[in-house]
């Protein structure tokens, strides 16, 4: 990894931080409705895997708002889909679990657990059957790999040797029950070892995420099969707004936040790659300046018209559907 490009990874941590807090802030006043899902201290993990996967499908869960921006997506249209707005990435329909666009290869945010992984193994033999190299990733939290879907594609992507990338956010928690209550074991990546090679990664450092992800990904590209990778990583706040988060002691809290993913990353910039403290102060202010240009856009937007309603319902393209 160069200078230049872990001075990007960490701009993108920081705006992914401030843009939820700043999420939060307006969920408590009332501007941002529904679900949200915060994926603050797991940013190295979404940051580093969605830069290494630079090109490809990239399938998420619900706490995709990170990946989205690192994907690409403008924060003012992503802060606007949060808001309803018509402005929004998914024109205000979606909300916070369904960031979508197709320009950028980013096929959501998926409300259901699980739901995104059989989709993506549709994708990646779709990319092998046309002879396209560049693979397809999907996301998906430790509680998703409990679910029936999660074998079947586990089993058709290594039959087929389909070119896909599982990567488990392990984060120890399906909203509050601790993984180990319902698997027999902390480490997911056993599930997948009977199909496919396997790799743990701290998912905490960003530059480790990074580079297992491109590994990974130049492995699927070579024809090799699926690869799953784990990445054990830690949320700070609650599943989502409407949990407190209390089930977790304060000592396990203080543990967790004790290897912020961001302080690392500034770390190595300052340590590792060079960089002087008054470029990582003025990548900070930019991301604080993106964020308040991204709330004032999203609050000054308007709302859908109701005609929305009836937009996006069946495929226009399509022929074997009546309009
Ligand atoms: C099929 C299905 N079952 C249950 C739920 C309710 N639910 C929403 S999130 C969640 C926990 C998922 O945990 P995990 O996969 O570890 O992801 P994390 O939230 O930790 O990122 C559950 C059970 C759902 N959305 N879909
Ligand atoms: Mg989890």
């Amino acid at each position: 990894m160069n200078k230049l490009l872990a001075e990007e990874i960490y701009y993108y941590m920081v705006l992914g931080r401030r843009f939820e807090y700043a999420a939060k802030e307006h969920y408590m006043t009332g501007d941002i409705s529904g679900f949200l899902h915060l994926d603050i201290g797991q940013e190295a993990l979404s940051v580093g895997a969605v830069k290494a996967f630079e090109k490809g499908d990239l399938f998420s869960t619900y706490r995709e708002h990170v990946m989205a921006m690192a994907r690409g997506m403008e924060p003012r249209a992503v802060m606007a889909e949060l808001f309803g707005k018509v402005t929004g990435v998914s024109r205000g329909k979606g909300g916070s679990m369904h960031l979508f666009d197709p320009s950028r290869f980013f096929y959501g945010g998926d409300a259901i657990v699980g739901g995104q992984i059989p989709n993506a193994v549709g994708c990646a033999y779709a990319r092998k059957y046309k002879g396209e190299e560049d693979g397809v990733m999907v996301v998906f939290g430790d509680g998703a790999t409990n679910g029936g879907a999660f074998f079947e594609s586990l089993n058709i992507a290594s039959a087929w040797r389909l070119p896909l990338i599982f990567l488990c956010e392990n984060n120890r928690y399906a909203i509050g029950t601790e993984i180990t209550r319902v698997s027999p074991f902390l480490q997911q990546a056993k599930k997948a070892a009977p199909y496919m090679p396997t790799i743990e990664v701290d998912g905490m450092d960003a530059i480790a995420v990074y580079e297992t992800v491109k590994e990974a990904q130049r492995e699927i590209q070579n024809g090799h099969g699926p690869i799953f990778i784990e990445a054990f990583t830690c949320r700070y706040e609650g599943h989502s707004m409407s949990d407190p988060g209390n089930y977790r002691s304060p000592q396990e809290m203080q543990i967790c936040k004790s290897k912020d993913p961001i302080e690392r990353m500034k770390s190595a910039l300052l340590e590792k790659f060079g960089t002087d403290r008054q470029m990582v102060e003025s990548l900070e202010q930019r991301a604080e300046k993106a964020v308040e240009e991204a709330v004032e856009f999203a609050a000054s937007s308007p709302e859908p018209e109701p005609s929305e309603l009836y937009e996006d319902i069946f495929c226009k393209r399509c022929g074997n559907v009546v309009s």
